[in-house]
């Protein structure tokens, strides 16, 4: 409420100016099937920056302007040099995302060299480093290389942890087994708090996504998907990574270190922090060892 005073000294009128309260966002509702069309050409990071910065806040964060936001989505990105990737993801996420009515900012976590690739432990960080911004509900822990392809696809969680890229052009858009959790996942901060986050194990490709779907199972969540038709991305092309092979010895022996792997047991060192228009950027060191 904002009462002008001088205004009332002026012409003595009682008048008062009143700012409404804004209503709480609705999530679209879309009845039609309604393609979201990327854009993949190759685009320069600065460029990106310097056409959808304006559009955003500071750190690649964005809210509606009319109305309250419902969702309060942190997007996390475990990432490490696939820069053309990067800005082909940062160009359409954005767009995607600002028709969807939630209030969200995108986080990627980069990691140094020297160890392998560690996609879990990133999504970890990021789930550390975001709740230091903000008390976010809802995670969508998202690789690079995905975009998605429909409208209907809303980036919000739900009472289960909501498996997201269902249908990948890769995989001829079929769901290639049934209790897959990598790509694209929604989990709540609840959700990941109870299952004391990923696991750290899993250097190298693969497994970390399997490990999160057996601990989800052991918690007694069950992973929640929109239908094929909705659910739909494309990948971007890339080479396939060296696979780690203690993935399948490690998931075996996941089920019993969920307590002490995970979020409780993450050591890292943020090397270097950078909020850019489109994405906050957080250059993390692992402190664990393979
Ligand atoms: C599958 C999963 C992915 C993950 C991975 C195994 C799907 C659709 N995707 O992806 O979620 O479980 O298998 O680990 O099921 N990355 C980098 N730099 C690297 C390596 C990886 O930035 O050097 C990031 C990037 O965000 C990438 C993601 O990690 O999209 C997954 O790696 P990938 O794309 O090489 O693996 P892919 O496609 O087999
Ligand atoms: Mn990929």
């Amino acid at each position: 409420l904002h009462s002008n005073n001088s205004l009332n000294q002026v012409n003595g009128s009682k008048e008062t100016i009143t700012t409404e309260p804004l209503p709480l966002c609705q999530d679209p509702v879309i009845e039609e099937s309604s393609p979201f069309v990327p854009n993949i050409t190759l685009e320069s990071l600065d460029v990106i920056n310097d056409q959808l910065g304006p559009l955003l806040e500071p750190g690649g964060a964005f809210k509606p302007k009319d109305c309250i936001a419902r969702h309060h989505v942190a997007i996390v990105v475990p990432f490490r040099d696939r820069y053309a990737h990067l800005s082909i993801f940062l160009r359409n996420i954005h767009k995607f995302l600002m028709q969807q009515r939630i209030a969200y900012r995108i986080f990627i976590i980069e990691q140094t060299n020297g160890k392998p690739f560690n996609r879990a432990a990133l999504m970890n960080i990021g789930f550390l480093e975001a709740m230091k911004l903000y008390k976010w509900d809802c995670f969508i822990f998202h690789d690079v290389d995905l975009l998605p392809l429909d409208n209907r696809n809303l980036y919000n969680c739900p009472r289960q942890p909501r498996h997201m890229s269902v249908a990948i052009d890769k995989f001829n858009y079929k769901l290639p087994y049934r209790t897959i959790f990598g790509g694209v996942s929604a989990m709540t901060r609840e959700h990941f708090l109870t299952v004391n986050g990923f696991s750290n194990s899993y250097f190298g490709w693969g497994g970390e996504d399997d490990d999160m779907s057996n601990r989800l199972r052991n918690a007694n969540l069950f992973i929640a998907r929109y239908p094929i038709n909705i659910a739909r991305y494309t990948m971007l092309k890339h080479q396939k990574e060296k696979a780690n092979p203690k993935r399948y010895e490690n998931l075996v022996n996941g089920i019993n270190k969920i307590g002490n792997d995970g979020l409780n047991s993450i050591k890292y060192d943020i090397y270097s922090y950078k909020s850019y228009p489109t994405f906050s950027w957080y250059y993390a060191e692992l402190k664990i060892s393979e």
